[in-house]
């Protein structure tokens, strides 16, 4: 089992009674119609059943008859539903599901309903989950419907198919042998995707190449839009905004001149002339050297409405990101989001999303919440996580995300009413003619497993169904994917949740710690790098930490940056006070002296050193319940997780010996008696070189 057929793996049933009552249904399947998505479910249902039962579902030509699964949508399953079951579907909404026992003449089949074709391909994935989780109950009715609108992967893949901060080897894309040559892979992507309810997908890195939005790429890109839209998912692309200049002649890229509005409007045109459902563009502009409005003098709205505006008519959405931030400002990088978007809201069309990131610093280990979430109120937000774990041990380390995304989805915003949270912010449009959006950096790569690490799988799962409903519990994301992934053994099942539940809490201390943030290496974030100083200083560790021979930390109070002044009064209040404020949060906010007393009576510089070394013991642990589980798990898997595990000890020992070295070196205080002293000295750590570091 290299791990390629993921979460999908439909194991042969061993329980009797759940194999008769399964077989049973699958000896008559009806479907009510006959559309592209119904021939996909066709397929799904031949290789779950080839799989679990050893034979192949029995289509049944009649309705009544021999049947014993009915398939279809409410409107084709209209005749044999009362009206109050239709009025509950319908309820349900776009995408939404139905599936439960139905009497009809006095004889009871099983039905999967959805609203539309793609919401009944859902409720068979979910069906077919129930059966492998071993929670199929023939009598009981499940319903369900996505919170979210748009649940998309974005892909920072480049043309020439490396990825930006992909750490699974190269893009899934094969834009060479595209269109002519399509790879099967494709289609378990779109299935994979498809099972957790993922219905959009950009296809291109955010540093966007304008040449994507050619007349060649678009043939290219139609191939999987095609291949795509059985599966409900729409393609995006991101649009490089001065392609105007670089494929289309012009001398400017001005949005508001008369030939740049001509330019998109027509690249518009054409695209969905390939691609009548094309979903939309993501666009990067203003941050990190992408071009952008500013240029002209124009601001973000000016930029995105217009190519809003190009796509209005086709029903295009504009995403535009709020990840932008200069170091030419002499603001606190916290802040600048804030500070471009709050003037603006209200002035972005209907169909803009901004999309912004869970923190407003950078996917860091661990971040409070964007203070854009309630402090807009007019312009759809979506929110942006990264399943890739750029910051978070890249392909070698297991950490679980769940929990992190969670804590965010979870955090009280307070605005725009005194419940709000920031899913609920996420949740809710503007009004009905918005769309709501959550988009996750993807993870995907050619590696044979699709993730790099086994357990990368989780986390684009956990994505998904979190994208499909926010306020949904990590730990049931967890045992869900933990049976689907390694069966249905209890025992096991509870050590595998704890290392992943706890993985993520162990990462942020071996790494950054009380609130620590941003001191990894330069450039390809790999491995720690508290000193890094010199250059663009937002780029660096020293602007973040800020330790000296008195304290550390980033004072983002009153009396420092005021970045707190973006939340709601009730969190700016509770969390100026550092001895209010969760720990976990204490070092983003304030600038605290060396003996600050934390809660349980430690110094900070002894707490610090404390969560170091306890990352590392958690490390230690989870690569001990793994080598527990020898022997119940297939060779080829425990191998691959188990090498991976010992180089995740491996870096979470440097991480803390680099760190509290390099602290250490500015304090001069001596190190808790209690902690296993770092190894080697500072200057060893600083003079590691990775020249083959995972590359930006
Ligand atoms: C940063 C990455 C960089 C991305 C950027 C972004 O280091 O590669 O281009 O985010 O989100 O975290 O645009």
């Amino acid at each position: 089992n290299d791990g390629y057929k993921l979460w999908l793996d439909y194991q042969p049933i061993q329980d009797p009674e759940l194999k008769t009552q399964v077989k049973n249904l699958l000896d008559g399947v009806f479907f009510y119609g006959e559309n592209d998505t119904y021939q996909v479910i066709k397929k799904e249902l031949e290789l779950a059943s080839e799989n679990m039962l050893d034979q192949s579902p029995i289509y049944s030509q009649e309705r009544l008859g021999n049947s014993k699964l009915w398939i279809g949508t409410r409107d084709q399953l209209s005749q044999v539903l009362s009206l109050t079951q239709q009025g509950e579907i319908r309820e349900l909404g776009a995408d939404g599901y139905w599936r439960g026992p139905l009497v009809f003449e006095g004889k009871t089949y099983y039905a999967i309903i959805g609203n539309n074709p793609v919401g009944t391909l859902y409720g068979v994935f979910n069906w077919l989950n129930s059966i492998q989780t071993k929670t199929f109950n023939s009598s009981s009715i499940i319903s369900d419907s996505p919170k979210v609108k748009v649940r998309m992967l974005n892909h920072w893949d480049n043309l020439d198919r490396t990825v930006e901060r992909g750490y699974a080897g190269a893009s899934i894309w094969d834009w060479h042998r595209l269109p002519g040559y399509v790879d099967p892979r494709y289609i378990d992507y779109a299935r994979a995707n498809a099972s957790l309810g993922i219905n959009a997908v950009s296809l291109t890195n955010v540093n966007a190449n304008a040449l994507i939005l050619t007349t060649d790429f678009m043939k290219k890109v139609k191939v999987l839009a095609d291949l795509f839209r059985p599966y409900g998912i729409k393609v995006f692309l991101t649009a490089r905004f001065s392609a105007p200049i670089q494929i289309g002649g012009l001398k400017t890229a001005d949005p508001l001149d008369p030939e740049v509005i001509k330019f998109w409007k027509e690249k518009t045109v054409e695209m969905y002339s390939f691609i009548p459902d094309f979903g939309g563009f993501l666009v990067k502009a203003n941050s990190e050297g992408q071009p952008g409005p500013h240029e002209y003098g124009r601001n973000h709205a000016e930029g995105a409405n217009m190519l809003a505006d190009a796509l209005a008519p086709h029903g295009g959405l504009l995403i535009w990101r709020a990840f932008v931030y200069s170091h030419e400002v002499d603001e606190d990088r916290h802040k600048q989001a804030n500070l471009e978007f709050e003037p603006l809201d209200g002035k972005f069309r209907d169909n803009v999303i901004i999309q912004v990131k869970n923190g407003a610093i950078d996917f860091q280990p661990r971040e409070p919440f964007h203070p854009l979430f309630g402090a807009v109120n007019h312009t759809q937000l979506g929110m942006e996580f990264q399943i890739t774990q750029e910051y978070l041990g890249q392909a070698t380390q297991l950490v679980f995300l769940a929990p992190m995304w969670e804590e965010v989805l979870k955090s009280k915003t307070f605005q725009p009413s005194q419940s709000s949270t920031v899913a609920s912010v996420v949740e809710t449009p503007i009004n009905e003619n918005h769309k709501t959006l959550i988009a996750g950096v993807s993870n995907i790569g050619t590696d044979r497993n699709w993730t790099g690490h086994l357990f990368g799988q989780a986390n684009w799962y956990a994505f998904g169904k979190l994208a499909w409903d926010p306020e949904l519990d990590s730990k049931a994301i967890t045992d869900e994917w933990i049976k689907l992934t390694f069966g249905n053994s209890s025992e096991l099942a509870s050590k595998i949740e704890t290392m992943m539940l706890e993985s993520h809490e162990a990462a942020v201390d071996y790494m950054t710690p009380l609130g620590l943030h941003h001191i990894m290496g330069r450039s390809h974030h790999y491995g720690p790098g508290p000193w890094v100083t010199g250059g663009r200083a937002d780029w660096t560790s020293l602007y973040y930490h800020r330790a000296d021979s008195l304290g550390i930390g980033f004072d983002r109070t009153s009396s420092g940056s005021d970045a707190l002044a973006q939340y709601a009064p009730e969190i700016a209040q509770e969390w100026s006070d550092p001895n209010q404020i969760p720990e976990k949060f204490l070092l983003w906010f304030h600038h605290l002296p060396w003996d600050f007393k934390l809660k349980n009576g430690m110094t900070l510089w002894d707490g610090i050193a404390n969560h170091y070394d306890l990352g590392v013991k958690k490390a230690r642990e989870m690569q001990q319940t793994w080598a527990s589980l020898k022997g119940e798990i297939d060779p080829e898997r425990f191998h691959h997780v188990e090498q991976l595990l010992a180089i995740q000890v491996e870096e979470a020992e440097w991480w803390r010996n680099a760190c509290l070295l390099y602290f250490q070196s500015i304090n001069h205080l001596p190190f808790p008696d209690n902690i296993e002293k770092p190894e080697g000295d500072l200057e060893y750590y600083k003079s590691l070189r990775f020249p083959n570091a995972p590359g930006i």
